[in-house]
């Protein structure tokens, strides 16, 4: 069996989504998601330029083999380009895999470990008030489980705020826009919304909050332990997890479980986190770090010191890795969670997929493979265009982590 031709598919159905399409010899073909919130093209040009002209000729059931010649035959380690391109390749080829087998991709990976899989959603409100209305939402949906962002009074277009209370995208200018921050306003103002959240809900639903790498280690602490009375599911990404010692001094604090990992690409990124106990949730996911065969190592590793998965799931990963991940999270034993942030109809028409929602959890359907497809006449009709992350300043203009 071999690969004979490996396109590179670039679509905005209401936002960019880079696609790896590889046909073989056999008329089998499997589909991976390749894209960079951002940085769409920087992967394209990497997978159509240094990493299809490879694969022409290599025989497609070899995914291991085929993965370590991308990862260490490019000399160039790790990295969020890198490791998205190997992703692509390396979920098209599971996907060729299963459809080979005629089994749904979870059945290869070792069968079910549970029914469904648990999701949270985004209520996000420019205040309090708000966010406690879009928490209610999503409540009367049948979420379990929900991320709660507020807008803070004095900052400009804070982390996580959209313009609609169901729908936030946060990659909406043709250029970066410039959004604002102050640390100690969000410290004052925060733990009131989870403390609002409890007295109306009551302790029932499962609550989520981003920190998006804002604070200090010494703040983050500070956040964690004040938001402890409210037990929440996971504080996530409170500081940024280049310098790994930080986390020591939250755990010293608090007992908040934190989750990191988003913007990870290997298991080197994690290794540290987990093996010190520093983290409670996983949050690396098949696109961004080195698709299946990747992700799986970073979960036996987390297993063995009790950390539990919890997968990236924002809009800019495509149907293809939301269907990939889910038949993953049907599988792995460690699971905890798994982020769910709708796709417009726009974006769910051109991948046409079997997954479904269902009281607060998503399921992955029986269709051989991964369950997802390209519409690629559909895809066509939305050409890319430029779309960026916001940045954040400070009030006196200082750039700070958005
Ligand atoms: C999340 C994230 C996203 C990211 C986005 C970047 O927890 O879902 O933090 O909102 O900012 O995926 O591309
Ligand atoms: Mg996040």
């Amino acid at each position: 069996m071999k690969i004979i031709s490996a396109k590179v598919i670039v679509t905005c159905p209401g936002r960019n989504f880079v696609t790896l399409k590889i046909m073989t010899d056999q008329g089998v073909y499997g589909i991976g998601d390749a894209t960079m919130n951002g940085r769409e093209k920087a992967v394209v040009a990497y997978l159509e330029d240094h990493v299809v002209p490879c694969l022409i000729g290599m025989d497609p059931r070899r995914i291991e083999d085929i993965w370590q010649y991308l990862y260490r035959g490019a000399y160039w380690r790790r990295g969020p380009v890198t490791m998205r391109a190997i992703a692509a390749v390396d979920v098209a080829l599971w996907d060729i895999k299963a459809k080979m087998a005629n089994m749904p991709l979870y059945q290869l990976l070792g069968g079910r470990s549970r029914d469904g899989i648990m999701v949270y959603g985004h209520a996000n409100g420019s205040d309090i008030a708000e966010t406690v209305d879009a928490v209610g939402q999503y409540i009367d949906l049948g979420y379990k489980a929900i991320r709660a962002q507020t807008g803070v009074p004095g900052i400009k277009d804070a982390y996580g705020v959209g313009r609609g209370k169901l729908f936030y995208e946060p990659a909406d200018a043709a250029l970066p826009s410039v959004t604002g921050w102050d640390t100690r306003k969000a410290l004052n103002y925060v733990p009131k919304l989870f403390e609002t959240l409890r007295d109306i809900y009551g302790f029932g639903p499962h609550l989520l909050h981003d920190g998006h790498h804002r604070y200090t280690p010494q703040e983050a602490a500070n956040l964690a332990k004040m938001l402890e009375p409210y037990q929440l599911f996971w504080l996530e990404d409170v500081t940024p997890a280049e310098n790994q010692e930080a986390f020591k001094l939250i755990r010293q604090h608090s007992v908040t479980p934190l989750a990191v990992g988003e913007i990870f690409n290997t298991i080197w990124d994690a290794k540290d986190l987990i093996q010190n106990q520093l983290i409670d949730y996983i949050r690396c996911t098949i696109v961004s770090a080195g698709g299946v065969t990747h992700l799986r190592r970073i979960a036996d590793l987390a297993a063995l010191y009790q950390v539990r998965t919890g997968s990236h799931g924002a809009t800019d990963l495509s149907p293809v890795t939301m269907g990939t991940a889910l038949h993953f999270d049907t599988w792995v034993p460690n699971f905890g969670i798994q982020e769910y942030m709708r796709h417009t109809e726009e974006t769910d028409a051109v991948f046409p997929h079997d997954y479904h929602f269902d009281k607060g959890e998503l399921f992955c359907g029986e269709t051989p493979g991964h369950g997802v497809d390209i519409d690629e006449d559909l895809a066509a009709k939305y050409p890319y265009k430029p779309a960026y992350l916001p940045v954040a300043r400070l009030e006196d203009g200082t750039m700070w982590n958005w």
